[in-house]
């Protein structure tokens, strides 16, 4: 029986689904501190909760009986810059409640994510290794690079089977952008459909690493699926997929909507991206659980504007 703690959230979402397909609507508890899209709520069971509340995690994963738990619940870049401390004790303390759940025995599997936030400006930015340079200038990087010193050291520790992914930034159409200095790239399909222009809040040739959403949470999956002696890396492995920048998405786009036009006005976010590599070395992960990616910007952009166009119509 799986836990996701983070339902409501952009990848909560879609991993909850999927899960669901996987292993059954019943088998799959969706819980955050908001209810979750229409989909999620009617489709299993749902429970408020909040990831930091140890006590009521507890007690939801003997009530059905819960042994796996992914915690997506989590404040991303941009958001976190303007709390910190409240950034800092959701994404802390929800980890370390889950991990001491974890430790005594309370979960039998964990997953949770990291971020290509880990890297900061002294990171090589081409082809970023699996082992390098980690000096976050983020609030959100400083939480995820110390997340994952502590997922190694309950591993190492304790023996906790928890597993973890640096995610790039990931793009959907299903959820609303979450506060993440990537959400451009999300925002960009709904406001070429709905007014056929957008005001990008990074330069034109900000490049970054980047994963359609379906990638990620196949990844995540495998991820979860692979045998523990296949799981070498237990901070975060390096996941990759494409990069693209503003001015290449918006090209990709004008393909199916010629008027759309793109302006730029980069805001405190630029900074934030301009900390981050533009392109990700993942060989680790390709070698290790034979993680393989589907979707180019290409595939991507005409996959997102189908199911956009659809619901408008
Ligand atoms: C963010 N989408 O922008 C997240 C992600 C790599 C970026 O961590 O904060």
């Amino acid at each position: 029986i799986v836990l996701v703690l983070g339902a409501s959230g952009q990848i909560g979402t879609e991993l909850t689904q999927r899960l669901r397909l996987l292993y059954g609507n019943d088998n799959v508890i969706a819980s955050d501190i908001r209810e979750a899209n229409a989909e999620v709520m009617a489709s299993g069971p749902f429970e408020i909760i909040d990831a930091t509340d140890k006590e009521t995690i507890l007690a939801t994963i003997k009530k059905y009986n819960v042994n796996q738990v992914y915690l997506l619940a989590a404040m991303l870049s941009a958001t976190a810059e303007k709390m910190p401390q409240k950034a800092w004790d959701l994404n802390m303390n929800s980890l370390l409640a889950v991990l001491d759940l974890a430790k005594d025995k309370h979960i039998e599997k964990v997953y949770w994510p990291s971020s290509i936030a880990v890297f900061g400006p002294t990171t090589p930015k081409e082809n970023t290794p699996q082992k390098t340079i980690m000096e976050p200038s983020t609030v959100y990087g400083i939480s995820k690079v110390s997340g994952e010193f502590w997922c190694n050291y309950y591993y190492e520790k304790y023996g906790v089977d928890v597993r973890s992914l640096r995610y790039p930034g990931i793009i959907s159409w299903k959820t609303k952008p979450g506060g993440g200095t990537t959400d451009y790239a999300v925002d960009i399909y709904f406001k070429a459909l709905k007014e056929e222009k957008y005001e990008c809040f990074l330069s034109e040739n900000t490049r970054l690493p980047m994963m359609y959403m379906s990638d990620a949470v196949e990844a995540t999956i495998k991820l979860m699926q692979a045998d523990s002696k296949d799981v070498k890396i237990r901070n975060g492995y390096n996941l990759a997929a494409i990069d693209f920048t503003p001015k290449e998405i918006a090209l990709e786009i004008k393909k199916h909507i010629p008027e759309f036009e793109i302006t730029y006005k980069p805001d405190f976010r630029q900074q934030i991206a301009d900390s981050w590599p533009q392109t990700i070395d993942d060989s680790q992960a390709r070698k290790d659980w034979n993680w393989k990616h589907k979707f180019d910007l290409k595939a991507m952009t005409e996959d997102i504007i189908f199911n956009l166009q659809k619901i408008k119509n």
